[in-house]
């Protein structure tokens, strides 16, 4: 006879249900923020560009009992016994990455596309060996050598700038790049509003005899669609986070292209082995089967017609959002946007990046603040915004609405009392204004998801 709290023939679905109603009923106080928390992210109007909605299906992978498998290796060659179906699940999160990406080569177990990177340098560079890589200041990423992080702290780094208008000068990198003799050279930025250009990236990398490695964790989406040039044949290595444009689980994602026969630094192993090794037992231990799961689900949404037409709705937005900007008086650098991504200086404003962003939030908009290229204040005040249009893309919003939101923003930050770099006061019931607004707007236009 079964116990009250056992199960009977268990199924994904059957554990979900009972984890549900056991921790509403023995755990109430986490079950309260987990659902305030989905409110929230649908009550808010949320432009975080390095953000998306993962649909329920990912989200459904992502808590299941693969979560009790331990299994350190990779498929097929396990160190632990029980890993049958964890084997399946990978093989076909492994062919989903090859597939969507058109990579030769794909390894789903980095934890995040930070340790995807840390593991990929491990593997290329010798100790103390030089990167060269776009400049945290001028839109970069914190793994790509800056100086808080282990990549800034273990490696040599050489930095390429973008221009004080933020666009990148390639003839500058290619001198960067003869100057300073690096390794390894990292095509990637966390604010870089425009194309990549990857083949060009490879000829400089070629030029001086160093590996490149394209890091597309903000663009992924893009690519994915076709709506960014891809770098999997120019790279030699392309490392991706899942969740940024991917609407897949926390995590990253290690692709090869062409090159993934060709031989590592050592001159005999082929890259793609270097890169299992890199990743296991190089950098992580056990895998987490949950997150290779759902990347397996992601990457078959974003192989649908419906995540394609996404993907267009997000570059059409941001088009939409940077020209509105600009009508309104808004600084917009770069020049527009290629992608996803508005990058916006607000110091004409009279305002600091943390200002502009806390206004904002207490109205219901969700947008981060950022360095800008000459920026004199620190990463914690910013004198920039960074926008993105994934998520107001995935609610299905239009050039229209984005309008719509631009002068929402315009609102909010033309309301804004500025009392010293941190503080503010908001006009009379400016906050409330803009809240029923904002709640109307994300009522008209609640999330749809590729995979309904
Ligand atoms: N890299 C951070 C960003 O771009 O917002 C988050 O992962």
């Amino acid at each position: 006879m079964l116990e009250s709290g056992q199960m009977a023939n268990p199924t994904t679905r059957s554990i979900a249900e009972m984890g549900w109603s056991v921790l509403m009923r023995n755990d109430p106080g986490l079950g309260a923020l987990l659902d305030a928390e989905a409110r929230y992210q649908t009550t808010s109007l949320s432009m975080v560009a390095s953000a998306s909605v993962a649909p329920p299906s990912v989200l459904c992978a992502n808590g299941t009992v693969m979560s009790n498998v331990t299994a350190e290796g990779y498929p097929g060659a396990r160190y632990h016994p029980g890993a049958v179906h964890f084997d399946g699940i990978e093989r076909l999160a492994v062919e989903r990455a090859k597939s969507v990406f058109g990579a030769r080569y794909a390894n789903v177990q980095p934890h995040s596309c930070s340790s995807a990177n840390l593991a990929v340098m491990a593997a290329l560079l010798p100790r103390g060996g030089k990167i060269l890589a776009l400049d945290l200041d001028s839109g970069g990423h914190l793994t790509h050598g800056a100086s808080a992080s282990v990549s800034g702290k273990y490696y040599e780094v050489a930095r390429y700038d973008v221009e004080p208008d933020g666009s990148l000068d390639y003839d500058k990198v290619l001198g960067r790049a003869l100057d300073q003799r690096p390794d390894v050279i990292i095509a990637g930025a966390s604010a870089f509003p425009r194309w990549l250009d990857f083949a060009r990236f490879r000829a400089i990398a070629d030029r001086v005899g160093a590996y490149l490695l394209a890091d597309i964790s903000h663009i992924a989406g893009l690519v994915a669609a076709g709506l960014h040039p891809s770098p999997i044949d120019y790279a030699h290595i392309t490392t991706t986070s899942t969740y940024k444009q991917l609407a897949g689980p926390r995590g990253g994602l290690i692709l090869l292209g062409k090159d993934y026969r060709r031989s590592a630094p050592d001159g005999r192993t082929e890259l793609w082995k270097l890169m299992q090794s890199a990743v296991f037992p190089g950098f992580q231990g056990t895998p987490d089967p949950s997150s290779i799961a759902a990347k397996a689900r992601a990457l078959a949404v974003a192989s649908s017609d419906g995540f394609q037409s996404t993907m267009k709705r997000v570059v059409d937005g941001a088009k939409a959002l940077s020209d509105e900007l600009v009508t309104l008086g808004y600084d917009v650098l770069a020049g527009g946007t290629d992608t996803h991504m508005v990058l916006v200086d607000v110091r004409a404003s009279g305002l600091t990046g943390v200002v502009a962003e806390r206004a904002l939030e207490e109205c219901g908009i969700l947008v981060n603040r950022n360095k800008i290229p000459g920026d004199s204040l620190p990463p914690t005040l910013g004198g920039g915004l960074r926008f993105g249009t994934n998520i107001i893309a995935q609610r299905g919003m239009g050039p229209f609405e984005v309008r719509e939101c631009a002068g929402l923003v315009h609102e909010v930050l033309s309301g804004v009392k500025v009392l010293d770099s941190t503080h503010y006061e908001l006009e009379g019931t400016l906050r409330e204004s803009v809240r029923d607004r904002v709640s109307i707007l994300c009522a008209r236009f609640p999330f749809r998801f590729e995979d309904e």
